[in-house]
């Protein structure tokens, strides 16, 4: 696609102010419908988006007309949560508008910061998983590469966190209510999703009858690409009722039971399940999943369709990737469209799945791996079952002529898990369906080819690969570090937003006192932003020249907030007993949701905020600790908080973190790093140095000695009065006086019952790191020398290295031509 050729009245017009505020105005009037007189804010932000929105449109269309001009490749990333965050500001970066835009709202009277503060985030993710899902996308648009996203257009999307009593509240979150700018709804492009019913056999062919319908209505959302023309499209699916449900109900005069099967099936997209780890919801879960990987496979093989008569070419034009196993029922579903509906033999069918699909795994926690239970699979989805069943018989008689007759092997790797109820195994379907299965980080991949897949690495080694994860430099520095990208931008030139390794040039600048100084200067500036933000939304007044000390992401046991938490009461007594020595003063800062049902993180919510509430209010301590607890954790409170941070916690127990990727965002933008030698920490420390990172704790190896070797964690308990001091402390009630049982529990958990993840085997070692860390932040110069060693080496962590991994070695796709 020769994109040089057309020549854009949007570009001449993109640095002319005069001709966006009228574009603005125009939609405002006949878009949103309001005289300037009477817009509210909200309505200036839709307006300024449709006109920031039609720059994208153009080059959208381009590249969709060129996509099939030249038959590409394309890649279809499945997944149920894609973690956008906010559009508005990303757009004016690909698009180079930001000033452009800035200068014509404050020609028009409207504050540029508070408008771009009213767009909600499209939290449609957890966390990890979803948002590096969405740095994914971006990195394929800005490479070219030929990519679709395909998820579900939540209702809901992750829930607000309030914090009330030092609890958190969930609240729904409606993001859609004001509208949304950035979608086009497309009421032709409907699929029917079919459930229940049951199976005719007639012959050889299956028939699949009697099921209740849902249609799937599309919604695209525009990923634009930075530095290019090339625009993909996120397409999020939304249910919609059939007509012939409500018709029945309606016919027999009872228009109340029409409206109500009506909501009923439109259920399946209302709500972003908060949680992985209980029942509740379960079938509504697999239906969800079912709803969206149908109507993705659906459209998928009619787009193929447009450009091929038969099926042969379909591995050589579609790659379809499964992120993590919420998507893998594409597996039965593409043999399902194969087989029954277009006819194609079984043997056929399995070999070309084969080849289209390809699988990541996010996690070895047990816990968290999928399986379905028989019984509600084959009420749901009994053609699927069947299929599943099939695709088992097979796999296990290939197996069987390859490796002998062996049943326990066979017991281990069935699809089927035969131990108490019967399950499916969605991890291992996807393994057996996928020509490339890969983890997240070099420990990661090693560890689940050892662990979980052991017997599948044995089977087909070729299959198995890495692919450390990577984060977009877009936003995760241009866009949430003004202050620092304006920096580099002096010193590099603005190259490293495409070509990240760029920052390794840095080095150079490593003795060079007026650089250091205006890094550090940057660095301030950031946390006088998050000091600003903390008094206005929390009264709590931070210093900017504290140690910043950041722990954010999801709360879960296994990433050790508590952790954190104990060494901070240790400090906490310290400053206590010695009040005249010379404490770096530091700000302790955690923000991080846990799930609705998981009632240990929660507690560790309360018990993080109850010790904030003594420790800030001790005069004793004199400003030289001050915990906070930021509500809200949010992809928008990120882009805040992550560019102020000097220390970045990542302190997962060894083996537990699959890759992590706030670590690799922390040291863009200048934290250095406290870690375990876990995830992707390993790869970092390769990158910047044993020097320039503080690394603690025990090893995977050791972690498994240690538990083969029958754990007490009491011993730690009785060997170290500082640990017991801080533990005594919490269980004690001086962080709960009304309520002094509220955390025996945390005790007990930790003390008694086993400490699962080795909190305490790991408390010294923590400790002795944090010294260490508080010594260096003692001499600033050298401080900020570390710091600007992680920036220059976080070039490998760009996701546009990762995808360019991922479309030669797994998609073997290329870009679109220039
Ligand atoms: C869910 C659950 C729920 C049950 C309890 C244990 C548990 C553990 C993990 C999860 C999340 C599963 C998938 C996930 O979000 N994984 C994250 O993926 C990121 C992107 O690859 C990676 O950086 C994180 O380390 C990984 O936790």
């Amino acid at each position: 696609m020769d994109l040089s050729q057309f020549s854009h009245q949007y570009d001449h017009l993109s640095r002319d102010v005069a001709a966006f505020k009228r574009a603005i105005s125009n939609k405002l009037m006949y878009q949103v419908g309001k005289n300037p007189e009477s817009a509210r804010p909200e309505d200036w932000l839709h307006a300024v988006s449709y006109a920031v929105r039609d720059h994208l449109v153009e080059r959208w269309m381009k590249t969709i007309r060129a996509s099939y001009a030249q038959d590409v490749k394309r890649v279809y990333y499945l997944s149920a949560e894609f973690l956008i965050g906010r559009t508005f500001s990303n757009a004016l970066l690909a698009l180079d508008l930001m000033p452009t835009v800035r200068q014509a709202l404050a020609e028009l009277d409207v504050d540029a910061d508070a408008v771009i503060d009213l767009e909600p985030d499209a939290a449609l993710g957890n966390g990890g998983l979803g948002r590096l899902a969405a740095c994914f996308l971006d990195s394929m648009a800005t490479l070219g590469v030929p990519g679709f996203g395909y998820g579900i257009r939540y209702d809901y999307g992750m829930f607000r966190q309030q914090i009330i009593d030092g609890q958190q509240i969930e609240v729904p979150d409606y993001w859609l209510a004001h509208g949304n700018p950035w979608e086009f709804h497309r009421p032709e492009i409907c699929c029917r999703v079919r459930y229940g019913g049951h199976l005719e056999q007639h012959g050889d062919t299956v028939i699949w009858v009697g099921t209740d319908d849902v249609l799937a209505n599309a919604y695209d959302q525009i990923i634009p690409g930075y530095g290019t023309e090339v625009t993909n499209t996120l397409r999020l699916w939304s249910a919609k009722a059939t007509e012939e449900i409500d018709l029945s109900a309606f016919n027999r005069g009872n228009y109340f039971g029409a409206v109500e099967s009506k909501n009923h099936s439109e259920n399946v997209s209302r709500v972003l399940y908060p949680d992985d780890s209980t029942l509740s919801g379960r079938e509504l879960r697999l239906r969800q999943e079912y709803f969206f990987v149908s109507a993705s496979l659906q459209d998928i093989v009619r787009r193929y369709l447009v450009n091929h008569r038969d099926f042969d070419a379909l591995p050589d034009k579609v790659s379809i990737h499964l992120n993590d196993t919420h998507p893998v029922l594409a597996v039965p579903e593409l043999m399902r469209l194969l087989v029954d509906e277009h006819a194609l033999p079984w043997a056929r069918a399995w070999a070309l799945c084969r080849r289209v699909f390809s699988y990541t795994n996010h996690t070895l926690m047990h816990e968290a791996l999928e399986t379905w239970p028989v019984d509600m699979l084959g009420r749901v989805l009994p053609r699927h079952l069947r299929i599943i069943f099939d695709i088992n018989a097979d796999f296990l008689a290939e197996l069987t002529a390859h490796n002998g007759h062996d049943v326990d092997m066979m017991r281990r790797v069935s699809l089927v898990d035969e131990n108490g109820e019967r399950r499916v195994r969605m991890a291992y379907l996807a393994v057996v369906a996928s020509h490339s299965v890969n983890g997240v980080s070099a420990l990661h991949s090693a560890l689940m080819q050892q662990s979980i897949f052991a017997d599948f690495a044995h089977l087909w080694p070729e299959r198995f690969n890495n692919k450390t994860n990577g984060v977009t430099p877009r936003r995760w520095l241009a866009q949430a570090n003004p202050s620092l990208a304006a920096l580099l931008d002096r010193r590099l030139g603005g190259g490293w937003r495409r070509d990240l390794e760029q920052l390794a040039a840095l080095r150079e600048y490593r003795d060079d006192p007026e650089f250091l100084h205006a890094f550090r200067d940057a660095k301030l500036a950031n946390k006088q932003r998050l000091a600003d933000y903390v008094r206005g939304h929390l009264g709590i007044a931070i210093d900017p020249g504290a140690l910043f000390d950041v722990q954010v992401k999801r709360m879960h046991e296994y990433k050790r907030q508590l952790l954190n938490l104990l060494q901070v009461v240790a400090r906490y007594q310290a400053i206590l007993a010695d009040p005249g020595a010379d404490w770096v003063p530091r700000v302790v800062v955690f923000a991080g949701k846990a799930a609705s049902a998981y009632a240990t993180a929660k507690l560790i919510i309360r018990l993080i905020n109850d010790v904030a509430a003594v420790i800030n209010r001790d005069e004793r301590i004199g400003g030289r600790l001050k915990l906070v607890f930021i509500p809200n954790y949010s992809v928008s409170l990120a882009e805040l908080i992550i560019p102020a941070a000097d220390l970045s916690e990542q302190i997962s127990t060894a083996g537990t973190e699959a890759s992590g990727t706030g670590n690799m965002k922390l040291a863009l933008n200048g934290a250095l790093t406290i870690g375990t030698l876990d995830g992707a920490n390993v790869e970092i420390r390769e990158q910047v140095g044993d020097d320039n990172i503080f690394i603690f704790g025990h090893s995977t190896e050791e972690v498994a000695e240690i538990r083969a070797q029958g754990y007490q964690p009491r011993s730690h308990y009785a060997a170290d009065p500082q640990l017991a001091a801080a533990l005594d402390a919490i269980r004690d009630g001086l962080f709960s006086p009304a309520e002094p049982a509220r955390y025996q529990q945390i005790f007990d958990t930790l003390v008694n019952w086993g400490d699962h993840y080795l909190l305490l085997a790991d408390f010294a070692s923590y400790l002795r790191a944090q010294e260490r860390v508080d010594a260096l932040y003692r001499q600033p110069e050298e401080w900020t020398r570390r710091a600007v060693l992680n920036v220059a080496g976080m070039g490998v962590f760009s996701s546009d290295r990762t995808i360019a991994e991922y479309a030669r070695t797994i998609w073997q796709v290329a870009p679109l031509e220039p």
